[in-house]
C-alpha cells in the first residue's frame, strides 16, 4: 500500500519499517477506553508481512493530549518495536507516528480484557453457591460494545477504570491520595502460612454462550491455565528486562481460543526504573517499594502478578475494598495482605504471599513461577 509521504520519510530515515500510512487504516467501532487512550477495531491494508486486509486493534490518545501524554505514547510505541513476539503478549503490528493522530496498531484480541471475562463468569456463577454445583446457562454473554471502562455495578464493582490509577508525586514520601473506591467484594486479613502446590478449587461451572463455540467456563484447570499463561508472557518480558508496571487483569486480553495476551505497555520501561514524574499509577497493584520509593523492576511486576492471581481467584474483585488509598502503605507495612479468595487453594495463596514479600529480592522470578505452575512439574508434599 503506497503512500508517498511515508515512503519519503522512510527514505530520509525519518520513519522506519513499522510506519503505516493513515490511508491504510480504516477505523471501526470503539472497543473501549483505558486510562491513557482509546482503542478501536480497524482494518489495515498490507501491513508489514501481512498482505491484504487484516482486522487489527488501533490505540490512540484521547482528544487534546498534553505534550507529556504524546511523549509517553510515542515512548510506548518505541518500546513495542523492540519487544519480540510471544503468544502471551499482544503483538505490535505497526504505527503511524509521522502525522497526528498518532496510532498504535496491534493484533486484534477478540474477547476483550480478562477482568471483564472474570466478572461475566462471576455474574452468572454468583447466582449459585460457589461450591459443589454444576451450572449450565444458555444465556449469551457477549463482549460489551465498549468494554474496558464500565463494568457491572450490581456486583459492587467500579464503573470506571480511572479509579484504578492514582496520581502519585515522585518526590513526596507522604503521598496525598484520593479517597478509595468502594466495593462489596472480599474483605481483608493478615497473612497466612505457606504450603506448596498451586491450584484453584476443584468445582467446575460451565456457562455456555449461545451460538458461538466460545464458553465462559469456570473451573480450576482453566483458572490455573490463566495463571500459567500470564506467567509465561511475563517471563518473556522479564527475560528482556522489560518492566511492565501496569500488570492487572484489565490489561490482559483473552482471545477466542482462551489464549491470554498481556497488553498495555503504556508504563513499561527497560530494566529497573525510578519514577521521576508525577503520574497516574495503579496504586493497588503496586509493590511497597514502588509506592514508597518509586522503584520498579520485574520484582514489582511480580507483586502485581500476585494481585492478578487474586483477581482471578475472586473472579474480578477490586483489591483492598475496605482500605483507603492513604491507608494502603501502613496496612502493607504492618504485614497485612489481601485475604485468600474462597476458590483459591492454600497452595496458590502461598504463591501470592511470595509475590507480596516485602523484600523484592525474596520474591520469585516469573521464570520460577512459570515452572512451579507448569503441569509438567511434580510436587512432593
Ligand atoms: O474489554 P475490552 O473490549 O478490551 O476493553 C478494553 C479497551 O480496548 C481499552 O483497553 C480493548 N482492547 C485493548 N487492546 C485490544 C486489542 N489488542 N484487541 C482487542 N481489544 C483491545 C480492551
Amino acid at each position: 500500500y503506497v503512500d508517498k509521504y511515508v515512503e519519503q520519510s522512510q527514505a530520509l530515515g525519518l520513519a522506519d519499517i513499522f510506519e503505516v500510512p493513515h490511508s491504510a487504516i480504516h477505523m471501526g467501532r470503539m472497543l473501549g477506553e483505558g486510562a491513557f487512550g482509546r482503542v478501536h477495531e480497524a482494518t489495515a491494508i498490507n501491513l508489514r508481512r501481512m498482505r491484504g486486509t487484516t482486522i487489527v486493534a488501533v490505540k490512540q490518545l484521547k482528544p487534546n493530549p498534553t505534550a507529556d501524554e504524546v511523549a509517553e505514547f510515542l515512548a510506548e510505541i518505541e518500546m513495542l518495536k523492540g519487544v519480540g513476539t510471544h503468544h502471551n503478549v499482544v503483538c505490535f503490528l505497526g504505527c503511524s507516528t509521522i502525522k497526528a493522530p498518532y496510532l498504535m496498531i496491534m493484533e486484534y484480541v477478540g474477547r476483550g480484557n480478562l477482568l471483564s471475562y472474570l466478572r461475566a463468569v462471576r455474574q452468572e456463577a454468583g447466582k449459585l453457591k460457589l461450591r459443589n454445583a454444576n451450572y449450565t446457562s444458555c444465556k449469551p454473554i457477549g463482549r460489551t460494545s465498549a468494554g474496558g471502562g464500565s463494568t457491572n455495578s450490581a456486583a459492587g464493582l467500579p464503573k470506571s477504570q480511572s479509579v484504578n490509577y492514582i496520581e502519585l508525586k515522585a518526590s513526596s514520601q507522604s503521598i496525598e491520595l484520593q479517597s478509595s473506591e468502594n466495593s462489596t467484594a472480599n474483605g481483608l486479613g493478615p497473612t497466612a502460612g505457606r504450603q506448596p502446590i498451586p491450584s484453584y478449587a476443584e468445582t467446575t461451572y460451565t456457562i455456555v454462550e449461545d451460538e458461538e463455540p466460545f464458553e465462559y467456563i469456570l473451573d480450576n484447570r482453566e483458572l490455573h491455565n490463566f495463571a500459567l499463561q500470564i506467567a509465561n508472557g511475563m517471563r518473556f518480558l522479564e527475560e528482556q528486562e522489560i518492566t511492565h508496571r501496569d500488570l492487572a487483569a484489565r490489561n490482559v486480553l483473552i482471545d477466542n481460543n482462551k489464549t491470554l495476551k498481556i497488553s498495555d505497555f503504556g508504563l513499561s520501561r527497560h530494566g529497573i526504573y525510578t519514577n521521576t514524574k508525577t503520574r497516574k499509577l495503579p496504586l493497588r497493584w503496586l509493590s511497597i517499594e514502588a509506592i514508597r520509593d518509586n522503584v520498579y523492576s520485574s520484582k514489582s511486576d511480580i507483586w502485581a502478578y500476585g494481585v492478578v492471581l487474586w483477581e482471578i481467584g475472586t473472579l474480578g474483585a477490586s483489591p483492598y475494598p475496605t482500605i483507603s488509598n492513604s491507608e494502603l502503605i501502613p496496612f502493607l507495612l504492618a504485614g497485612n495482605r489481601l485475604q485468600r479468595p474462597d476458590i483459591c487453594t492454600p497452595q496458590v495463596y502461598t504463591i501470592m504471599l511470595q509475590c507480596w514479600l516485602e523484600e523484592p529480592e525474596e520474591r520469585p522470578t516469573f521464570d520460577a513461577l512459570y515452572r512451579v505452575l507448569s503441569p509438567k512439574t511434580t510436587y512432593v508434599d
